[in-house]
Parts: C-alpha cells; structure tokens; sequence
C-alpha cells in the first residue's frame, strides 16, 4: 500500500496525506497487535495545581537517547517493539525521512481525547516533522491557524491505516487537537513518528 497521497493546502503549513498507508488487514493486524502487547500507561499532569489524568493511555517509544519533555512529563523511552519498528522503516522510506522516536496514543473510546497544542517540544527543533499514523476508529483531528484570525479551522477524518504527515512551518503556525464525540466509536490507536535531537 501507501502507493497515492494527497496535498491538503493550508496557508504556513506541509500537509501530505496518504488514505490507504496501510491496508485494511495490515492496519487490523498492527492495531491488535499493538493493543495486546503494548504497555500503555495512564499519565497525569499539573495544571494551575490541579493534577488531571491524562484523557487517553501513552506510550513513549524509541532509541533510548530520545528523552522527552509532553506538557510537563519527563518521558523515558520503551524499546521498539518489532511492528512498531517494521512501519518506522516502511514510513521513513516513504516520507524520506528519518524519526527515533515515537508517541503512541490510545483513545478507548469517544470520552479520550487531546486539546489543542503543536508539536513543537524544543528537542524536536526547528519545523520538525511528524509523521501520525491511525489505526482502528475514525476520529475527527482538527487544525487552527496560531496567528491568522481570518483562517477558520480545518478537519480532517483520520480513518484507519492512514497517514498524515506535517513538516515546514505547520507546528509554529497551527495548533491540532483530537476532539472528544458523543458516537459511540471502537478505540483508535495513533503513532506521531518524531525526530528527537539530544
Ligand atoms: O491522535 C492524533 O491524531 C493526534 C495525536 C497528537 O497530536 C499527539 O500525540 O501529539
Ligand atoms: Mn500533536
């Protein structure tokens, strides 16, 4: 797969999206795979004092030199599992890029989520670029413009076994988020393949 993508034009932003990356049975088989092996945590965060739980299950993958700072956490690298490393290759000879680390999320249900914010850690430097790859459940991932008022936001359905990826200016001038949904929906996985510069 991953044969055809897609430009999504947005003012100061490298939008490329392949529907089909994956699959249907490879995006089922890694889902599973992913959903039974992997060691999610819940993670909790300090906000003005008040310490929340972080509204999804995390982990933080990668090359144990790619340390990571996420709203407040100190993330130390799990190894790569053999799938996760397997679509990290197929993904970077595909994009031409290279990432060491990656953040996966898994959304139980509709009530998970994740607010508005850019990946713009300081360790993933100047217009990194991110590689997001979904599995299981459509969810709804929005985009708004930081600085231009005039720029309504902009939706995209990630469906599963697609891929998004962000580059140029696209973390500096937009915020993202994953919206919350009263449907009933299945859980959905997401991998954000990042570059960590120690
Ligand atoms: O779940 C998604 O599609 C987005 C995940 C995300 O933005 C992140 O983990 O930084
Ligand atoms: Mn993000």
């Amino acid at each position: 797969m991953s044969s055809s993508s897609e430009r999504i034009d947005l003012p100061d932003a490298h939008l490329t999206y392949w529907r089909q990356f994956l699959g249907a049975a490879a995006s089922e088989r890694l889902f599973a795979d992913l959903l039974a092996t992997l060691a999610w945590r819940q993670e909790h965060i300090t906000l003005f004092g008040k310490t929340h739980k972080v509204p999804r299950l995390q982990v933080w993958m990668g090359d144990p030199q790619a340390r990571y700072q996420y709203s407040g956490l100190a993330l130390l690298p799990q190894p790569w599992s053999p799938a996760v490393m397997a679509v990290k290759q197929e993904i970077e000879r595909c994009c031409c890029q290279r990432f060491n680390a990656v953040l996966i999320n898994l959304y139980r249900d509709g009530r998970d989520s994740n607010g508005w914010h850019s990946d713009d850690e300081p360790e993933l430097g100047k217009n990194p670029v991110v590689a997001s790859l979904s599995l299981g459940a459509t969810r709804r991932f929005r985009l708004r413009h930081k600085y231009r008022k005039d720029e309504v936001s902009h939706s995209v359905d990630l469906t599963s076994g697609s891929l998004l990826l962000m580059g140029g200016t696209t973390q500096h001038c937009w915020q993202h988020c994953l919206t919350k949904t009263a449907k009933p929906v299945g859980p959905r996985i997401n991998l954000t393949f990042r570059l960590v510069r120690s």
